[in-house]
Parts: structure tokens; C-alpha cells; sequence
């Protein structure tokens, strides 16, 4: 079964990984190097013993797929989960004048008072998102982050190029080529974004009618960011095969720094106590479309009965 990969890295990392500071200041136990593979014809791999919320999954790809880098497209869908980096940029320029909001991450934690300022200035924050364009244009912009590195890859001649475009035009019609690379991994461009990204590069491969993916994914938090790269990547090969007239074969997850914080371990605990159930099917509902005409309403996940979610807090 495909969520057992997941499981057991949680359980390997969990026993077998070594204690390690981060950027965060929060703490994580992790592992240097490790791979998952989920046969996506077993299933989709939406993870099954916690409830994980598809929404926000297929919303954010779908940002990426259109190249939008500011979280105002995720805010209009209800979808909060980029907040904190943008956030981050907005309380640390100049035209803030709210109350001293350094390291809310972690003093939202322990801070009780502190932590009603912050949301008192995160709503605001994300009112202005939606309601001042310009505000959104100068603060809900992440930099160059996936999106324009998928879509419009600044060449040093002043041209761009689309990345994923060109990779699935490849895919149909060069199948067997081994050069069906997507990278957001733009060194000249890292310094400027907001999170440098995790999910750094990915491949696909073609092989009897079937279309493979596997991502390198540089860091990875295990408890909440992975079940959501997972499906995610998954849904990319399933929106990607379904253009090419190909059917979805393995997706592969390769890891460098594969963590789990140390603020996540009784969830962790509490999600390894549960079975996992049978995984959901993906549903498009219009597979004529080409992957760049998609709008929200085209992707459904259906059967998906999972156990109730497990809520942790995100180390920004
Ligand atoms: N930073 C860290 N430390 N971990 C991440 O996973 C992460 N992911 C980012 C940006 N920065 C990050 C983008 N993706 C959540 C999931 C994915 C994600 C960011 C946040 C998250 O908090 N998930 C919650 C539900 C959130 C909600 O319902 O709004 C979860 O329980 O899965
Ligand atoms: P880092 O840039 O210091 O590695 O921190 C990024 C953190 O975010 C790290 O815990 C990994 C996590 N993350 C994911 O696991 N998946 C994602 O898609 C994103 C954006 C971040």
C-alpha cells in the first residue's frame, strides 16, 4: 500500500534520524537522503490517517501552473497556507508601523498576548491583500518563486522560458528523452525569494503508455508539508499524463533533508497509532482541456474517507 512509504519514513526519522538545529529555531530529528515510491495506479496519494485538505492542494498547484507568485490568488481561494512569508516582508519594510512583530513564528508559540497582536496583523494584513491591489502588488508577492520559474524562466538575454510548457510538448513528442526536467532552482534569483524552494526539480519519464514523475525535494517537514508535495506531485503527473494521452505511472519522492520538528512528535505518535484506509480517486472533469485552461472547479477528489485531521504548528 502506497501510504505505508509515507509511514515508514515517518517512523524511520522519528527512530533512526539525528537531533539538528534549523533556521527556525524550532528543532527537527532528520535524515540526509531517502525515496518513496507510490504506484499512482494503486490510488491517489492523498494520505489517508490524517485528514489532509485537498483544497488547498490542488488550489496551490494550480497557482503554479498559471505562474502567479503572489498570495493573492491563494487568499481569493480561501487558501491561507503562503501567509507567513509574505507576512514576514510586509511587517519587516518600512511602511509598517504596527507593533514589533520579529520572530512571530516562534513567539506566536509561547505568547498568549503577543499572539492576539499577530492576529489582530495578520488580518489586516490579509484584508489589504484582498481588498488594496496595489498593497497586494508590493507586499503579497513571494518573489521569484515556483510559479515564474515553471512558467517564465528570465533567460540572461532577456527572453523567458516555460518550462513546463516545453516539457510537455517533449513528452508528446519525444517521449523516450531523458530530458523532461522542470527545475525552480534559479541560483541567480534565490536570494530574492521569500522561501528558497523545497521542491526543487522534477523529471518525468514515459515508459509502456504510462507517465512517471519524480521530484527532488530538497528539506521537507515531514508531518505537514510532505503529505501535501505528495499529492500535489501526484496531481501534476495526473494533470500532465491526461494531456500527453498517457496514463499515470509511479511518482517518485527523492529527499535531501527529510525532517520531522520537534514540536510535531506526539502528532506524528498519534498519526502512526492509526491504519491507513483506502485511498481516494482524482476526478477531472474536464479532460479536454489542456492543463493551462484548468480553472478550480475541474479537479474533484472523490472516496476519500480519511481519519480526522491532526493540527501542528507551522515553523516559518
Ligand atoms: N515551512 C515549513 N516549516 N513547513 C512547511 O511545510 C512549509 N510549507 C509551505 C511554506 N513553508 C513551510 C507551503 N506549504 C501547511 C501545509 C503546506 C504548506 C504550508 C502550510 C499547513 O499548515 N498545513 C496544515 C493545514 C493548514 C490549513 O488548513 O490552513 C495541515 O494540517 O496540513
Ligand atoms: P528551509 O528553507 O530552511 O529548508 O525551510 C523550509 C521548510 O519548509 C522546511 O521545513 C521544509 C518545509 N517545506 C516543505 O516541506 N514543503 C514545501 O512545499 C515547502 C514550501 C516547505
Amino acid at each position: 500500500m502506497s501510504e505505508q512509504a509515507y509511514l515508514d519514513l515517518c517512523r524511520h526519522v522519528l527512530h533512526n534520524g539525528k537531533d539538528k538545529e534549523d533556521r527556525t529555531g524550532t528543532g527537527t530529528r532528520s535524515i540526509f537522503g531517502h525515496q518513496m515510491r507510490f504506484d499512482l495506479e494503486e490510488g491517489f496519494p492523498l494520505i489517508t490517517t490524517k485528514r489532509v485538505p485537498f483544497r488547498l492542494i490542488w488550489s496551490e498547484l494550480l497557482w503554479f501552473i498559471k505562474g502567479d507568485t503572489n498570495i493573492r490568488f491563494l487568499l481569493e481561494h480561501n487558501n491561507n497556507i503562503w501567509n507567513e512569508w509574505a507576512f514576514e516582508t510586509w511587517v519587516e519594510s518600512e511602511e509598517y508601523d504596527g507593533p514589533d512583530m520579529k520572530d512571530f513564528g516562534l513567539r506566536r508559540l509561547s505568547d498568549e498576548a503577543f499572539a492576539e497582536d499577530y492576529k489582530i496583523q495578520m488580518d489586516n494584513f490579509k484584508r489589504n491583500i484582498l481588498e488594496d491591489q496595489e498593497f497586494a502588488e508590493k507586499y503579497g508577492d513571494l518573489g521569484n518563486v515556483y510559479g515564474k520559474q515553471w512558467r517564465e524562466w528570465m533567460t540572461a538575454r532577456g527572453e523567458t522560458i516555460d518550462q513546463l510548457k516545453d516539457v510537455i510538448e517533449a513528452i508528446k513528442h519525444n517521449p523516450d528523452s531523458r530530458r523532461h526536467i522542470v527545475t525552480a532552482w534559479n541560483p541567480e534569483d534565490v536570494p530574492g525569494m521569500a522561501l528558497p524552494p523545497c521542491h526543487t526539480m522534477f523529471q518525468f519519464y514515459v515508459q509502456d503508455g504510462k507517465l512517471s514523475c519524480q521530484l527532488y525535494q530538497r528539506s521537507g517537514d515531514i508531518f505537514l508539508g510532505v503529505p501535501f508535495n505528495i499529492a500535489s506531485y501526484a496531481l501534476l503527473t495526473h494533470l500532465v499524463a491526461n494531456e500527453c494521452g498517457l496514463e499515470p505511472g509511479e511518482f517518485i519522492h527523492t529527499f535531501g533533508d527529510a525532517h520531522i520538528y520537534h514540536n510535531h512528535f506526539s502528532q506524528v505518535e498519534e498519526q502512526l497509532a492509526r491504519l491507513p484506509k483506502r485511498l481516494p480517486q482524482v476526478s477531472l472533469r474536464a479532460p479536454h482541456k489542456t492543463i493551462f485552461e484548468l480553472s478550480y472547479e475541474d479537479v474533484t477528489i472523490e472516496d476519500y474517507d480519511p481519519h480526522p485531521g491532526i493540527k501542528a504548528p507551522v515553523a516559518v
